[in-house]
């Protein structure tokens, strides 16, 4: 046998010892979560409270309770399948209610956790603002907002945000992220409220071109020491395991690089998020997709559009794989 020249071994050796040292390192600093939280079809009706209430975001919605949501097929569980649409067949007169549509707001409240969204289809066409997000619905913004997705008209590419009191901003580098820094300041009094946000880089993660990718994962991971948000595409080939297959732990130092990070270095996380309420709701036009409708190339005026025309909203549905929450 011919022996290996030093070296080599003295390679293997070394990479040995650096993911050894990778290995206790993470042993040490890397979050593992446990699951807590399966929500998967019909379990959806009981980890969420329906809010029928106004829209504080002035959309032309009527957000209804449970029960008018079930009776209305607005709100229907089958299997892994959870379906949140809006109604998609009535002419609306325009001086009565805005179109029927949802706002979900969980039981329970979370600070430390992981939650990992598994969506095949979001809201999509002109006048639709939908989001999934996170906040404590009392003391805002002092007690913050953590938008995951949010976007309005099929606009993309979208962001992620966080939204607060003042006295959180985030570093313009130095953040371990694939996404596209906007505003810097958190606090919702500044700059119109637009947050500190976040772009997506990957144009698959919002609107029609999600939907026709059978949609994908968006994780978001907080505790004292940061916030980060992620998506894979349905098709991605990096998804982690344990987000593809819903695994009884996630260790988020294992998922890659995330499209948002938010760190605690110029915002002390801990004083300004409180216990959240994961909220999933469906508007129309209001403040944001109605002030934006010129120019994203949808007809007419929103108002006018979302009252005429039903079936306009077909493809304005929200259907859930899976909701994991882990602590
Ligand atoms: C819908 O979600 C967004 C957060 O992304 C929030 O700003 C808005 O107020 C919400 N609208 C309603 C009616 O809850
Ligand atoms: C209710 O909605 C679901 C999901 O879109 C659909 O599969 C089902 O057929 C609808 N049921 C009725 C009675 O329309
Ligand atoms: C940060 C970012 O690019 N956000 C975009 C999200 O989508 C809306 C339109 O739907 C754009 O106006 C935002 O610029």
């Amino acid at each position: 046998m011919i022996p290996k020249p030093l070296s080599s071994n003295l390679f293997k050796a070394l990479l040995l010892t650096a993911s050894l040292t990778n290995f206790i390192i993470k042993g040490v600093h890397g979050a593992t979560y446990h699951l807590r939280d399966n929500i998967v079809g019909g379990a959806f009706f009981d980890a969420f409270e329906w809010q029928a209430i106004e829209d504080p975001t002035h959309g032309r919605v009527q957000y209804v309770d449970q029960r008018t949501a079930r009776n209305l097929n607005l709100t229907y569980a089958s299997g892994n399948s959870f379906v949140l649409r809006a109604d998609d067949r009535t002419v609306l007169n325009p001086s009565g209610p805005g179109r029927a549509s949802a706002r979900i707001r969980t039981k329970k409240t979370y600070s430390t956790h992981v939650a990992v969204f598994d969506l095949r289809h979001m809201p999509q066409g002109c006048g639709t603002w939908p989001a999934i997000w996170e906040t404590d619905g009392v003391n805002w913004p002092n007690a913050g907002e953590v938008d995951i997705v949010e976007g309005v008209n099929d606009q993309v590419p979208n962001a992620s945000t966080l939204h607060t009191g003042p006295g959180c901003t985030m570093p313009d580098s130095g953040r371990t992220q694939t996404g596209t820094n906007g505003q810097l300041d958190c606090d919702a009094a500044v700059n119109g409220n637009t947050g500190c946000g976040v772009a997506y880089p990957t144009l698959e993660s919002y609107g029609p071109l999600f939907n026709r990718n059978g949609g994908g994962w968006y994780a978001v991971e907080r505790n004292d020491e940061l916030i980060r948000v992620w998506f894979w595409p349905r098709n991605s080939e990096s998804v982690p395991p344990d987000v593809k297959y819903g695994g009884a732990t996630v260790a988020t130092d294992s998922w890659g690089v995330p499209a948002a990070h938010f760190p605690k270095t110029q915002c002390d996380l801990r004083r300004h998020f409180g216990d959240h309420n994961i909220i999933i709701n469906l508007t129309f036009c209001g403040d944001w997709a109605g002030s934006v409708y010129g120019q994203s190339g949808c007809p007419s005026t929103c108002v006018d559009f979302v009252n005429n025309n039903p079936a306009a909203f077909r493809e304005a549905y929200f259907d859930f794989a899976a909701l994991r929450v882990y602590q």
